[in-house]
């Protein structure tokens, strides 16, 4: 049947489309890896609508807390340097605080931790820090500056992420 044969021509353009396809996922897919400390990746649900820099906290109003972390480990002070993180999602976009309920945050190590978006919003709460006692917060290799998230409200530092890489919105 002559149907059934397929041409020279048609085989090649399908082979070209498969390869665009193929390069088309591996680049999406290495986007979406780049996590790199010093740079928060936002996401809304999957999709990633931005990323927040130490330089663009840094502009934002700064906030300075004395804390005290509770831990299985015992007690550590500190002196921190961050902004709200309301401030934050309010620079990027006024509606994220009205469009979604939950904030996922996740660290290098894939730690991964919570807030809701009512407590985002209650003042002197959630912060998003990048110093301590005046000092860029060291990354988990030691090599650069990173952040974390601190909920001020909360009485052991469960939920304080470290070395944040991703936000997730949802
Ligand atoms: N990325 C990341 N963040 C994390 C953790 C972790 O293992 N990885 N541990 C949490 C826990 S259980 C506590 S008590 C605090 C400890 O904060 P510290 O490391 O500044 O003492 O960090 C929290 N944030
Ligand atoms: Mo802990």
């Amino acid at each position: 049947m002559p149907g059934q044969k397929i041409s020279l021509k048609s085989l090649l353009a399908l082979i070209v489309v498969l390869i665009v396809l193929i390069g088309l996922f591996g680049y999406l897919n290495a986007r979406g890896e780049k996590l790199a400390e010093g740079t928060i990746i936002l996401k809304a649900g999957k999709q990633v609508i931005g990323e927040i820099t130490i330089e663009d906290v840094e502009k934002l109003p700064a906030v300075n807390k004395k804390v005290v972390i509770n831990s299985t480990s015992g007690l550590s002070k500190h002196k921190f340097t961050g902004t709200p993180l309301a401030e934050v999602f309010n620079h990027f976009d006024p509606q994220i605080v009205k469009q979604y309920e939950r904030v996922i945050t996740r660290g290098v190590d894939n730690y991964v931790s919570g807030v809701n978006m009512e407590e985002v919003l209650e003042k002197n709460n959630v912060l998003l820090v990048y110093a301590d006692n005046g000092e860029p917060l060291k990354s988990k290799t030691g090599t650069s500056g990173t952040m974390r998230i601190i909920i001020l409200n909360d009485l052991y530092g469960q939920r304080f992420t470290n070395y944040l890489v991703e936000i997730e919105l949802e």
